[in-house]
């Protein structure tokens, strides 16, 4: 499949050198232009290139310091950077390497090798993001898988903690599913893990959700800045989601097609006195009130 054109944003004073090098890359890349630090700082943010080619010398802010602000912001910090630059004393190459550069071009820029440079560091910033994305997904199901869900909780409840938010968990758990496989055979279990990621996804569809399978039959959703109430309009909905589809599951004890049991925690940071709960804490206090769900009878959710 054709791959779309790589984004590369040159953030350089100098409109000469800014011309050889657009000219160079246009054919191959989607170029675009910042001749000051600060709109290069902007446009970073906001067209997430694929690589950034860093002046030095420029004017009040040297390409230096524009790098370490790259390289603070969690929104571009992972965006590869190479200085192109006339500074080529070895401790300025030495510098830029230190502030996170993956490459240095010294001016005057050869073409060819600005070109290969260009081409190795794009195809490697889309390999690793690639890979990042796999390290994240649960390949059965497209959802985010426990590697993620672990990651994004501790996360979250960081920044609730700093917002004074509520934060609300979700943890589902697919009834009698042992006698699903037993009977309908590990193929169509699988499709029923696919069923239900579909469902859960339809569900909780705010931008800030996150879904994910944490294992086996049971999926986690994380609901920042949701309180109590709309984590339990969330579950209720769910639970509804799965009644009205009815699934065909005939070895259940108590329905003709799937259901599930839902366990939920909140906490509301803007409330909260000591002790600040964490990831495993949150993560029991849903388990719990799903144990309490499964043993009420299933197909429910409990807080
Ligand atoms: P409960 O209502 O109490 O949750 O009962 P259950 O049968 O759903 O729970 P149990 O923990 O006994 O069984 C979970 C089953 O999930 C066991 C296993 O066969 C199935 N399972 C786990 N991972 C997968 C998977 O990746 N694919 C399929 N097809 N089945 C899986
Ligand atoms: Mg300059
Ligand atoms: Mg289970
Ligand atoms: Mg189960």
């Amino acid at each position: 499949m054709p791959q779309p054109r790589a984004k590369i944003l040159i953030i350089d004073d100098d409109i000469i050198s800014v011309r050889l090098i657009a000219e160079a890359l246009s054919p191959q890349y989607d170029v675009i232009v910042a001749t000051t630090p600060e709109e290069g700082l902007q446009q970073a943010k906001t067209i997430s290139p694929e690589l950034v080619l860093l002046d030095v010398v420029m004017p009040d802010t040297s390409g230096f310091e524009v790098c370490r602000e790259l390289k603070k912001d969690e929104l571009t910090q992972s965006i590869p950077v190479i200085f192109v630059t006339a500074l080529d004393a070895v401790t300025q190459q030495a510098e830029g390497f230190e502030l996170g550069a993956v490459d240095y071009i010294t001016k005057p820029v050869e073409e060819a090798i600005l070109k290969a440079r260009v081409r190795a560091h794009t195809r490697l910033y889309r390999q690793t993001l690639q890979l990042a994305s796999l390290a994240a997904t649960d390949p059965l199901t497209g959802l985010a898988n426990r590697r993620k869900f672990d990651e994004t909780i501790i996360h979250e409840i960081s920044h609730c903690q700093r917002e004074q938010q509520c934060l609300s968990l979700l943890i589902i758990d697919i009834d009698d599913f042992k006698s699903y496989n037993d009977n309908y055979g590990h193929g169509r279990g699988d499709d029923c893990l696919v069923f239900v990621a579909k469902t859960l996804t339809h569900c909780a569809r705010r931008a800030t959700d996150l879904v994910s399978r944490l294992g086996g039959e049971e999926f986690g959703v994380i609901l920042t800045g949701t309180e109590a109430r709309g984590a339990e309009e969330v579950a209720a909905e769910i639970i509804a989601c799965f009644n009205h589809q009815q699934y065909e599951h005939n070895y259940a004890s108590q329905h003709s097609y799937l259901t599930v049991s839902i366990g939920i925690c909140t906490t509301d940071f803007g409330l909260l006195s000591a002790p600040i709960p964490n990831e495993r804490t949150m993560v029991d206090c849903a388990d719990k009130a799903l144990y309490r769900a499964k043993n009420s009878g299933r197909n429910r959710f409990c807080c």
